[in-house]
């Protein structure tokens, strides 16, 4: 099996390129706008992007299964059956393509109107933007555009860019207030990166000469302190754990002529109401500016939606979003801020201290979503 990726500014040239390349089976697995060559702005241009699947010749390949050894025949052991570990992965991933192009093929089924606003609407099905709110998307332009434009590829890639970039709400990462301490919760479910944020919020703002501390309720895991402690010792910054409500507050009195306070809690699964109020109390005693609900773009949108509604009776007001490099497709954001009300402050496209972690931004965020750039 091989997977390549084609680029050019004519479709019809490399659909005859990847034919000749991989054979007449070869299967479209993706196909995006990106922006090419210039230098300082000047002179880019747009290529059409396509990668491309072909030679799934495994399954000629597929060899029947060993038989059982004397030894195994004798003592009873059971013959090895089915495929052995590296075809079955092979198989897996095969399983997964054939399963993402017949949803992309699927999803040009779901759209109505001129062939390039179904061609935008399957990008945005690809790019994991549900077909729901695809379609929506789609249907909003087609009333939106005058009629000589819905068959202009550009302008309607255009129109679409324009309205994704809208619907991406962003604050610009955390409000500082001069002359006055700002204190930042991080609240989520288990594992999402919270501490890892806080580490790495620690290093940026304390490089930009804030006068940074940290507090930690995290007391639950074993070493989730000492993880935290290490970065803020490296960085010289102030750092109090915190077990209980009424430790926090002391803390924060001691660290009131701070610039900023970030905050880190433990991880409180969604599904466990007794852990969320114990959240709750400890946000009442610690009384945030701001408190930014982390959560992983590793999950499916409703599952964030879900998680969402239940933190919020820790009256949450922005959105962090991990593990941006572990998705597959990042299109997910949209749905998610489709149906939360909350402005996106950062997001994390690593596990690197300080540096995968971005101020989120509309129009890096659509572009990362339309697959006109990459992380
Ligand atoms: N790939 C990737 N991994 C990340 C990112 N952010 C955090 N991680 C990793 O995710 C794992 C969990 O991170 P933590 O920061 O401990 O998560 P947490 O939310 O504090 O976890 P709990 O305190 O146990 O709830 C670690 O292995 C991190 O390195 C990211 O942006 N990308
Ligand atoms: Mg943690």
């Amino acid at each position: 099996m091989q997977i390549r990726r084609y680029a050019g500014r004519e479709e019809g040239a490399l659909l005859r390129r990847i034919k000749a390349d991989l054979g007449p089976d070869a299967v479209i697995l993706h196909t995006a706008w990106v922006k090419r060559g210039g230098m300082l702005g000047l002179f880019r241009h747009k290529e059409i992007e396509i990668v491309a699947g072909g030679g799934f010749r495994i399954v000629k390949d597929f060899a029947p299964a060993p038989a059982a050894s004397p030894v195994a025949r004798v003592y009873g052991v059971p013959a090895p059956s089915g495929p052995p570990e590296a075809l079955r992965r092979e198989i897996a991933e095969i399983k997964r393509l054939v399963s993402e192009t017949q949803e992309i093929v699927r999803a040009r089924g779901g759209f109505e109107g001129p062939r390039e606003l179904v061609e935008e609407g399957a990008a945005l099905a690809a790019s994991r933007v549900s077909e729901a709110l695809a379609r929506k998307l789609v249907k909003s332009l087609r009333e939106k555009l005058p009629e000589s434009e819905l068959r202009d590829r550009t302008r309607v890639h255009a129109a679409v860019r324009d309205l994704v970039r809208e619907m991406i709400r962003c604050a610009d990462g955390i409000t500082l207030k001069p002359g006055k301490c700002v204190r930042v919760a991080l609240v989520g479910p288990t594992g999402v990166g919270k501490t890892t944020t806080i580490a790495k919020l620690i290093s940026v703002y304390a490089h930009r000469g804030l006068e940074v501390a940290v507090v930690t309720n995290d007391t639950y895991r074993i070493a989730a302190a000492d993880q935290i402690k290490r970065v803020a010792q490296l960085v010289g910054v102030p750092i109090r754990v915190c077990p209980r409500p009424q430790d926090i507050q002391q803390a924060l009195l001691e660290f009131a002529d701070r610039d900023l306070v970030l905050i880190d809690t433990a991880g409180r699964s969604q599904k466990n109401g007794r852990r969320i109020e114990e959240l709750q109390e400890v946000l009442a005693a610690a009384k945030p500016d701001e408190t930014h609900l982390v959560v992983s773009m590793t999950t499916d949108a409703q599952t964030i939606v879900d998680v969402a509604e239940r933190f919020a009776p820790c009256k949450f007001d922005r959105l962090v979003v991990t593990k941006l490099d572990e998705a597959l497709k990042v299109g997910v954001v949209l749905d998610v801020l489709s149906r939360v009300q909350a402005e996106l402050s950062f997001i994390t496209t690593g596990q690197e201290i300080p540096r995968d972690i971005e101020v989120a931004d509309p129009g890096r965020l659509a572009s990362l979503i339309l697959g006109e750039e990459s992380l």
